[in-house]
């Protein structure tokens, strides 16, 4: 089967890959990606200075997925700049995802990270667990403000982590503005942000931060993440090569993420819960479910959902 995607002109061997945040902070981490069968090595979200992140437990597991609040725990961009390049030795695409606290970081990390010549920049709009700082890409305004100074020092394809949208009007406002901007691609959707997960035998909270807070992830947020997959895949015409992320943990779900309209995939909980043999195991899923269905390859099905 062929599992091959380009994104942005960027050949990716497979189209399954980790998502930002998901065991990609630390050398070892990249490495370990480095050696998978992951299509890609996408970083743990930068700042301008390394962070320990919130305080522990921070991420917590149920039956239906994560929640966490990790805060943005990171080596600091010059760090991540020093070791792209050394991360080429594995031969597939490098995905340097981008944060910051205001605008000026943003610009900062973008302009060195461009210079150190990733395949893409994912610019997180959409980190939910800084107290007291709101989801950028819930701002219109700052939002495109943001990006027209990011846009202007990035000459690597670029791409933004949205956070999810609940209402075809903000898909739409969101829509303008990448276009207005110029994006490359989109990766589809971070967490749902702010969530509260319960231990009824506790009668607590189970993560620390926050008051308990965090963005939820795995099998319970895909309904919210193909809404929003297929939102912007018809919005943009099927232009613009989305990256679905959220409710991955079969060849199913990927299967249904492609139909939807996304190019690739990105694995957070699922990898988190079972490490890189989480992606052999997803492809040879896909395997089973696109032969089944009489597909030779993962591109074939990208956006045919059938309309009643
Ligand atoms: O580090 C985090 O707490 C975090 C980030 Br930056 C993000 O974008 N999404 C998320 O669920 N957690």
């Amino acid at each position: 089967m062929d599992f091959t995607t380009s994104i942005a002109g960027v050949r990716f061997p497979s189209c399954f890959m980790n998502a930002a945040g998901a065991r990609c902070v630390t050398r070892e981490e990249l490495e370990t990606l480095g050696r998978s069968q992951a299509g890609a090595i996408v970083t743990k979200s930068m700042t301008l200075e390394p962070r320990q992140g919130n305080p522990e437990p921070r991420y917590y597991a149920f039956t239906n997925g994560s929640i966490n609040s990790m805060g943005l725990p990171n080596l600091g961009y010059r760090a991540y700049a020093a070791l792209i390049p050394e991360l080429r030795r594995f031969g597939k695409p490098i995905v340097a995802s981008v944060a910051g606290f205001g605008e000026e970081d943003f610009v900062t990390i973008a302009t060195a990270i461009n210079a150190s010549k990733p395949d893409l920049i994912e610019v997180n709009l959409s980190c939910p667990n800084i107290p007291g700082e709101p989801q950028i890409g819930y701002d219109a305004d700052v939002t495109e403000r943001l990006l027209k100074r990011v846009r202007k020092v990035v000459t690597t394809p670029m791409g933004v982590k949205l956070p999810p949208y609940f209402d075809p009007a903000h898909q739409d406002k969101m829509a303008q503005i990448l276009d207005r901007v110029g994006v490359e691609f989109l990766s589809v959707i971070n967490s749902v942000g702010n969530g509260l997960v319960v231990d009824l035998e506790k009668e607590s909270v189970v993560i620390k931060p926050k008051g308990g807070f965090g963005g939820l992830g795995g099998p319970l947020i895909k309904p919210m993440a193909l809404a929003n997959v297929r939102a912007f895949w018809k919005l943009f015409g099927g232009r613009v090569p989305i990256i679905g992320t959220g409710g991955i943990a079969s060849g199913g779900d990927a299967f249904e993420h492609l139909l939807c309209g996304a190019s690739a995939v990105q694995v957070g909980t699922a990898f988190v819960e079972e490490g890189t043999g989480v992606f052999e195991r997803l492809e040879s899923e896909l395997a089973v479910v696109l032969g089944k269905k009489g597909y030779d390859s993962a591109s074939a099905c990208v956006g045919k959902l059938k309309e009643l």
